[in-house]
């Protein structure tokens, strides 16, 4: 065993994905629940998809359920999903069930990978890329760069379609408002910013939250409320389930049409 093997298998394996991905049809923005939510349900439906995440590790703000009690609740309408991707389940109550937030997001990652997405992480997203005022694609750099403050230039990757999952801060819709140099079209004008506390108002109101809010970009999970101004609701999880799953379903029917 030659430990310039070890290297040589970890470059070329990682080259040759990276290069794989510089072109998809969907870039989604964020590894958490809602972004891998959607990476599967494209992956499964057999769209090229790539997720790019900021951290170490994916999971969002899963990892850590409610204040590091790493259990989360869930709705009974997502508990066919649950089952789908084979996660345990306890019945709380007649509305409500728990489960293991580790195991969720190791069963979340797991299906989309092995439907075909692919998870790039310690990887930020710091700007998009516009033509004919359309998203066609995303602007990348290494999380390390840009955390130490280094003047190194990104790389880019085309994409038919960009997903903002990237939770309460909705950082590309942000970015898109600054670089159009105007606001996205929501009720009050503009990304709003999420609201206080309201787990059931939140949980209703993401679904139809869940839009593209520009030519080319969705927005999915927590990143949809903070645009469209509707509350955020702690760890309750259900919606990002379902959000993800309706950018999915909206954006195939565009692609479908392709
Ligand atoms: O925050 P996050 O989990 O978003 P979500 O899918 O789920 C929200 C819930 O976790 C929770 C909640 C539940 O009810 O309210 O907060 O909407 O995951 C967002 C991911 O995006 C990454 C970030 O590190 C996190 O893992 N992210 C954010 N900005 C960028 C990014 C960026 N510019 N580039 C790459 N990744």
């Amino acid at each position: 065993m030659d430990e310039i093997d070890i290297s040589r298998a970890i470059i070329e394996d990682f080259t040759k994905n990276f290069l794989d991905n510089l072109t998809v049809d969907v870039a989604i923005v964020g590894a958490g629940p809602s972004g891998l939510m959607c990476g599967y349900k494209l992956a499964q439906s057999g769209y090229k998809v790539a997720i790019f995440e900021r951290h170490l590790r994916a999971g969002g703000g899963m990892p850590g359920g409610g204040m590091m009690f790493n259990s989360i609740v869930v709705q009974k309408e997502v508990i066919r999903i649950f089952d789908e991707l084979g996660i345990t389940t306890h019945q709380y109550n007649k509305d409500l069930f728990v489960a293991s937030s580790i195991e969720t997001i190791s069963a979340l990652c797991y299906k989309a990978m092995k439907a075909g997405a692919k998870i790039f992480n310690l990887m930020s997203v710091e700007d998009v890329i516009i033509r004919e005022n359309c998203i066609c694609g995303i602007v990348i750099n290494w999380s390390a760069v840009v955390w130490s403050k280094l003047h190194v230039d990104p790389l880019s990757v085309k994409a038919k379609f960009v997903v903002d999952a990237t939770g309460h801060d909705a950082e590309i819709c942000r970015i898109v408002e600054r670089k159009i140099g105007k606001k996205l079209d929501t009720a009050d004008g503009g990304v709003c910013g999420e609201k206080s506390m309201w787990a059931e108002k939140a949980e209703t109101e993401i679904i139809n939250n869940t839009r593209e809010v520009y030519p080319g970009l969705f927005t999915c999970g927590m990143a949809a409320n903070a645009v469209s101004g509707s509350p955020r609701m702690g760890a309750i999880f259900g919606g990002m389930f379902l959000s993800g799953e309706k950018a999915a379903e909206l954006i195939g029917t565009k692609l479908k049409k392709e």
